[in-house]
């Protein structure tokens, strides 16, 4: 039995191009400590073999700490890694495949032919992308010999109709007759899929990095024997990025429709609260300095509604009547629209003050 974990799609050095300078810098960082943690799995797991399958970094231009973070974790794994370069991080003679000095225990895959290892145990095997883009099935027709031994792929590439990615079909995995494909791409866990014999799986990445990449984020650790393949997901995200809609319709107010639908720790959260129903305009400002301290980031959305005895109004023959009558017909124009019901709010607000002064 072979134990084995699967990792793909770190994307290293990404931009984090909506936070702050100093922030992102801090969130790159934070993603070197996810090799560290990588490491430290391997050693715990007492790991035969780590994949990484592609996209390992967001582009050829790598900070040297992270070259650095990159070479002193993986040589800190006490098995063999192979890295298969994707498209983010395809293999060139600039890339940091070519130009760095790697651990010995480090494979990188160079070429985009199938590339055939063998290890104790193991038929491994691998390619790279050379480029951004990839028009033909990185399986490219492969179909292992049935000696009884395990066969195990690990490559960058994107399974479904044609695309310039990798493209692999369903037949191209089950005709292939791997006991395993480790794949890396997409960004979202596959759970682990069966085509013909052969098992296949994307991890995901190990962290999100936006409101696109919610829940848990990690690799995957398997066990395998040839026909046979026992894998369970490891989270390894530090912070996650989630999104919860609270409903404020009630006598209870917004604080505690908010504290109802969050987990009970949130420390680790990156989370965007929208608050939704009807009621008074919940103080998002009150709201967010009581709750901030909770969370590693704290994002509150109001797309909540006036309530119907305040649309009620619009009836009046004066200019709140007036005003509320053409929100009202803008609310109805566009439902899903939030920035006229708060207009509507703001409006109302002004008005109403105006006429107390
Ligand atoms: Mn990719």
């Amino acid at each position: 039995m072979l134990k084995i974990i699967h990792g793909a799609d770190f994307h290293l050095d990404s931009p984090f191009a909506g936070l702050s300078p100093q922030r992102a810098v801090q969130r790159r960082g934070e993603q070197r400590e996810l090799l560290e943690r990588l490491a430290g799995l391997a050693r715990e797991k007492n790991a035969d073999l780590v994949l990484l399958a592609g996209d390992l970094l967001d582009s050829e231009r790598v900070f040297r700490e992270t070259a650095q973070a990159l070479c002193s974790a993986l040589a800190a794994i006490p098995c063999p890694v192979f890295i298969s370069p994707g498209n983010h991080d395809f293999y060139s003679p600039r890339s940091i495949w070519t130009t760095l000095d790697w651990p010995e225990n480090v494979h990188i895959f160079s070429s985009e032919e199938l590339e055939q290892v063998s290890l104790p145990g193991c038929t491994l095997w691998g390619r790279a992308f050379t480029g951004p883009h990839q028009d033909a099935c990185p399986l490219d027709g492969l179909n292992v010999p049935e000696d009884g031994k395990l066969h195990i792929a690990c490559l960058h590439g994107c399974v479904g109709p044609q695309n310039s990615y990798g493209p692999i079909s369903p037949l191209d995995i089950a005709s292939s007759g791997l006991d395993y494909l480790a794949l890396g791409h997409v960004h979202q866990a596959s759970g682990l899929q069966k085509e013909g014999n052969t098992f296949w799986a994307y991890p995901g990445c190990p962290e999100g990095r936006g409101f696109d990449e919610l829940g848990e984020k990690g690799v995957l650790y398997l066990e395998a024997e040839p026909g046979k393949i026992n894998a369970r997901f490891i989270p390894l995200a530090k912070y996650r990025y989630e999104i919860f809609s609270a409903d404020i319709t009630g006598p209870e107010g917004a604080l505690s429709a908010i504290l109802e639908v969050l987990p009970g720790k949130t420390s680790d959260l990156i989370c965007r609260v929208v608050l939704t129903g009807e009621g008074e305009a919940p103080n998002l400002t009150k709201l967010h300095q009581l709750l901030s301290s909770e969370f590693y980031g704290l994002t509150l959305i109001d797309h909540t509604r006036l309530p119907e005895d305040l649309w009620a109004r619009r009836e009046e023959d004066a200019l709140t009547g007036l005003f509320l009558r053409i929100m009202w017909e803008k609310c109805r124009e566009e439902p899903d629209n939030p920035l006229w019901q708060m207009a509507a709010r703001y409006g109302l607000a002004a008005l109403e003050g105006g006429e107390e002064a």
